[in-house]
């Protein structure tokens, strides 16, 4: 038994998915939505929509209060909050629930556990997690810094007891730095969290970011799902990400799995959650945070597992016991997820706004395709630049990267700025197919991924096909319009306008 309506306090691409399994698991779905939003895909794919304000996320997305009242007025009996947004408030799990709905998540205690970075800390230690060497109180002054860092040695990493996202973070090389790291990290804290508490830990060099996903029900019994690689990250941004990992050996993703689901069960969590952990080149692994929420990047353990992830926090909010075994949870292939944003990777990644005015999404074998947007969106600078999840699944890792590459290849989007063809010379690094990725990979490798040319079998076709239709339209020039439509799908955008210009086939 599951409830009869849900509604789903989230919008774009992460509204649909729930409202996916809402449709599949026969649950009614209510939408919320702002002005900007009226006509969005979410809003006609729900059951029903519910206006909750204007467009500004803080006067719509983020209205507790608005938003529990249109739940109750509805008549659902549950509210999933997606990711970002109201999803990792303690306060509106709470007043959900005092409210008499029930919140699709970890309970508001659980949350509260998790969030002080520094209380988290002394829970996991308690609980034999292992945390990166460091403090759990939060530094009194220089000279108590100096002598912690001096004990774990340089170089160290000062962050903010109440971060996350790398607000307040600064590494330190040496000594005669540390004074002046520790007071702009804690101006930094100050600003964004209203608290200047800072600690020390020993900084890790060079790790991957690997993440254990895990689900638990309310009658005790907390599964891993297993890891996924997050690497491929920019300014704590992540934009690629894959499941297994290639450095997790079996002997590590048992362990991983166990510490995470011993660092759920210590802070009382249920539901779907997510332990990140640091990844060193000896294969020391270190909790890092827990995220208490559903995460962009579920489908890739959705796809190597076989678990709907969507669906069993559905049915473990509404009691259901969870019907499988650790022993159960067996990977099997490769997935890969690229984020498609509106932002324009040859110019710093800066977001792009306007109307999708052509699309094309993949599809065809092992292909899913999660978007928020459709012919004729309006792409504006409201809310967050990701517009759709493309995501593979193949036998083995080599594969996943071949068929991400060329779904990648069908994807057209028009209108805005993407990061497509950013995803297009990643699939191509040689790195990045070998694996030889870190947290640190992106950043080092951005300037060669942007400036890379793809690859002279592509830029061979897509002269090919440049040469074709040039052809044809000099035989029948009506017919062009119609001619052109299909083989730029083949190719890159930018071979396109570099041949196109060349041949005067622009415009
Ligand atoms: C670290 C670290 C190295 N050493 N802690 C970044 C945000 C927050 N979640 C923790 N972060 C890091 N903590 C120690 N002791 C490197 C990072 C880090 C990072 C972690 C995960 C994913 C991307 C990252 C990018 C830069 C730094």
């Amino acid at each position: 038994m599951t409830f009869g309506k849900v509604l789903v306090a989230n919008r774009g691409e992460i509204a649909i998915r729930v409202i996916r399994a809402c449709r599949e698991l026969g649950i009614a779905s209510v939408a919320v939505h702002s002005d900007a939003d009226a006509h969005a895909v979410h809003v006609r794919e729900a059951d029903e929509a519910v206006h909750i304000g204007a467009s500004p996320s803080a006067e719509s997305y983020l209205k507790g209060d608005v938003i529990i009242a249109a739940a109750k007025q509805a008549g659902a009996e549950a509210i999933h909050p997606g990711y970002g947004f109201l999803s990792e408030r303690e306060w509106f799990a709470r007043a959900v629930r005092d409210a008499g709905l029930v919140f699709i998540g970890p309970p508001a205690e659980a949350i509260a556990a998790l969030g002080s970075k520094t209380a988290a800390r002394m829970l996991m230690i308690a609980n034999d997690v292992p945390v990166v060497p460091g403090t759990t109180t939060a530094l009194r002054d220089a000279r108590e810094a100096k002598e912690t860092a001096k004990a774990f040695g340089y170089p160290v990493l000062l962050k903010a007891a109440a971060g996350g996202g790398g607000k307040g973070m600064r590494v330190v090389h040496r000594e005669s730095e540390l004074a002046d790291a520790l007071g702009s990290a804690q101006r930094e804290a100050k600003n964004a969290f209203g608290d200047d508490a800072v600690y020390v830990e020993k900084f890790i060099v060079r790790p991957r970011h690997v993440e254990i996903q895990v689900l638990g029900d309310t009658h005790g019994t907390m599964l891993s799902l297993n890891e996924r690689e997050c690497s491929v990250q920019r300014r704590h941004q992540k934009m690629i990400e894959e499941a297994p990992s290639v450095a997790v050996t079996p002997a590590i993703r048992k362990a991983m799995g166990e510490t995470a689901v011993r660092a759920a069960k210590a802070a009382g969590y249920v539901n779907a959650g997510t332990c990140e952990f640091l990844l060193d080149g000896d294969g020391t692994f270190y909790f890092l945070e827990m995220n208490t929420r559903l995460q962009v990047e579920h489908p890739v353990t959705e796809l190597v597992t076989g678990i709907d992830i969507v669906h069993w926090q559905l049915r473990v909010a509404a009691g259901e016991r969870l019907p499988f075994r650790q022993q159960d949870i067996v990977p099997r292939g490769w997935a890969i997820e690229c984020r498609i944003t509106s932002e324009d990777p040859s110019n710093g990644f800066l977001p792009s706004t306007g109307r999708v005015s052509h699309l094309h999404a993949p599809s065809g074998p092992g292909v899913r395709w999660d978007s928020g947007v459709e012919v004729g969106s309006e792409v504006g600078l409201f809310y967050d630049p990701m517009l759709a999840k493309l995501i593979v699944w193949a036998a083995t890792r080599d594969e996943a990267v071949a068929r991400m590459h060329r779904a990648l290849l069908e994807l057209t989007i028009e209108g805005v700025e993407t990061s497509r063809d950013f995803h297009l010379r990643v699939m191509e690094d040689a790195e990045f197919r070998a694996g030889q990725i870190d947290i640190q990979w992106l950043e080092r490798r951005l300037d060669s991924v942007i400036g890379a040319r793809p690859p002279a079998t592509v830029e061979r076709n897509a002269a090919i096909i440049a040469a074709l239709i040039a052809e044809r339209d000099r035989c029948s020039p009506r017919r062009a319009s119609g001619v052109r439509a299909d083989p730029t799908r083949l190719i890159d955008a930018d071979v396109w306008t570099r041949i196109g210009r060349q041949e005067g086939l622009r415009g």
